[in-house]
């Protein structure tokens, strides 16, 4: 095909691996650090930079697995692997380079505490006694800021644990590091993250994630058609230009890795060369926002359980309405009025619908099976999903807002790769109440997303979209994530003609940074040099 052979090739071993490929481990432990002494932590790192988790290794293992999968019909025993990337905060790099005139992300280099109130979250005296404010954040806060991420990932606990405690010690048997000096480096937080064991694949407040990501376009070799994203749309359909399947339209990977081709907003087909700050050693890197969003379950629920008496719609419906999508992860525009399981695990219909025009039948690649569910009708009116249900607040698809059209919405995508943290609470999702017991534990998402422009991509989804009653289309903030510094911080939604006040903040940040993940080269040859 014309257009994909324009694709770009992508430098899958200059590129770590959670950013193109995705780790999707079960298993995965942050480890937050200052740098204490520049020279030895240079040494650390340059002992593990071969360590660290290539876009191709990640990417190879996981279609292996995928495909050993598809065909026995349940997981490979046994086939595991254990993942490793590095990224640093601009002060981070500050310690271990002078060549930073590369960077051009102002808000990258301000970090994400200084961001802390475009962000919308608690600042100021007055809230100083806020969970959420940067003084109470457990890293990358005003009394511990962080200088390097390290994301460990794997299938097995033990083993990943195990390997984390030889990171960790390793810094202190460097020749010269001692007790003074840390090994130069200092721990300031270490976060355990795991896929819930009681429901796979979904967060705390019981609602499958990681559905909708961006299909990016490029090459993974010199073979013509040996794409990042495999395309699963019959060539013969005009979709199959611009979408890789059936709701997952394709976008340039100059938005996710700098150094490449990037997104137009009035032309999919066609895309923007990358500028001349993303050329330099910057190439094959990425910005990665990391956000401790604490979640208060219980408090989530009370509230739905409490609407639900007094509209008369179910708990169920009523949370799946604040979302977008039921718990399974069936989309409410695909199926309106109850959750359907079957549509929700086929990922060739769970992400198919927009928000203005209808969805039609797409043809598909001739093994494939077709889409026999009932097609999404265009909701403008938002009679079917709420304007500021989460998922049509963070991706307005094809509705145009002050900010523009759908390739508008196309630039603000970002690549999320979070996981939760902390032990599960039960929900019935019919009756919305939650079991165990809310106060033992700390839960909640870290929250990982690359992109290649943290003010018009993270900073614009969550400003002018999550924390706006008014865009991308006015209906109130964002239930679940929105935040609101005027008014006492309440938040104000409608739901199906009814103003709903959010007097209780159920997503809490509670730690944060802005990183930059750099490819595997400048890893080695400059930060480790
Ligand atoms: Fe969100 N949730 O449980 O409601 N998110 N999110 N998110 N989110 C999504 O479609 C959730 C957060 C996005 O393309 C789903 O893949 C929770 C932040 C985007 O249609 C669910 C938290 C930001 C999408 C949740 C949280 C975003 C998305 C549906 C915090 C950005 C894709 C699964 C604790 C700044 C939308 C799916 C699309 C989907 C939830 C945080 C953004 C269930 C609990 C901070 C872009």
């Amino acid at each position: 095909m014309a257009v994909g052979l324009e694709e770009p090739l992508l430098e899958i071993d200059e590129i770590q691996g959670n950013s193109l490929a995705g780790f999707n481990k079960d298993h995965q432990i942050f480890l937050f650090y200052k740098i204490v002494d520049p020279s030895l932590a240079k040494r650390w790192l340059r002992y593990w930079t071969p360590y660290v988790s290539t876009a191709r290794e990640v990417l190879q293992f996981n279609r292996l697995y995928q495909m050993m999968w598809a065909r026995r019909g349940e997981e490979p025993p046994g086939m595991m692997a254990t993942w490793l990337n590095i990224a640093f905060s601009y002060e981070g790099l500050k310690l271990l380079t002078d060549d930073l005139v590369v960077f051009e992300d102002s808000e990258f280099k301000l970090g994400m505490k200084k961001r802390s109130g475009i962000l919308g979250d608690p600042t100021g005296p007055a809230q100083e006694m806020h969970e959420g404010h940067a003084k109470n954040w457990l890293f990358g806060g005003e009394r511990n800021p962080v200088d390097l991420v390290l994301i460990a990932a794997g299938d097995d606990r033990s083993r990943l644990i195990e390997w984390t405690d030889r990171i960790q010690a390793s810094a202190l048997q460097l020749p010269g590091a001692g007790p003074g000096t840390g090994g130069g480096i200092r721990l300031v937080f270490e976060q355990e993250g795991q896929v819930r064991p009681d429901l796979k694949g979904h967060e705390h407040f019981g609602f499958k994630d990681g559905i909708s990501q961006p299909g990016i376009r490029g090459r993974v070799s010199e073979m013509p058609e040996e794409y990042l994203t495999a395309r699963l749309i019959d060539p013969s359909d005009p979709h199959a230009a611009l979408y890789a399947k059936p709701g997952q339209p394709l976008i340039w990977p100059g938005q996710f890795v700098l150094g490449y081709p990037q997104q137009k907003r009035d032309d999919s087909l066609r895309p923007k060369p990358p500028n001349v700050h993303m050329t330099g050693w910057v190439r094959n890197g990425s910005y990665l926002v990391i956000r401790r969003l604490r979640q208060d379950v219980a408090a989530f629920w009370e509230f739905v359980r409490r609407e639900a008496q007094t509209s008369g719609i179910k708990p169920e419906r009523l949370a799946a309405l604040m979302v977008g999508r039921w718990p399974s992860g069936a989309p409410i525009l695909r199926t309106p009025e109850k959750d359907d399981k079957l549509l929700a695990e086929n990922d060739l219909v769970n992400n198919h619908f927009m928000y203005v025009e209808n969805s039609s039948m797409v043809k598909l690649l001739p093994e494939l099976a077709e889409d026999q569910f009932p097609q999404a009708s265009g909701d403008p009116q938002a009679v079917l999903c709420p304007f500021s249900a989460h998922i049509r607040k963070t991706n307005p698809r094809d509705e145009t807002s002050d900010s523009g059209s759908l390739s508008d919405s196309l630039v603000r995508r970002i690549l999320r790769r979070g996981i939760p943290f902390g032990k599960s609470l039960p929900v019935d999702f019919e009756t919305g109440i939650t079991g165990g017991d809310p106060q033992e534990g700390n839960r909640g998402l870290m929250f990982v997303a690359y992109m290649t422009s943290i003010e018009m991509q993270f900073e614009f989804i969550t400003q002018n979209w999550m924390n706006s009653k008014k865009e991308p289309k006015e209906g109130g903030h964002d239930p679940i994530v929105g935040q609101n510094y005027r008014n006492g911080r309440k938040r104000e939604f409608d739901l199906m003609g009814r103003e709903m006040v959010l007097d209780k903040e159920w997503v809490i940040p509670t730690g944060g940074e802005y990183f930059f993940q750099p490819s595997i080269s400048v890893l080695r040859d400059v930060l480790a040099r």
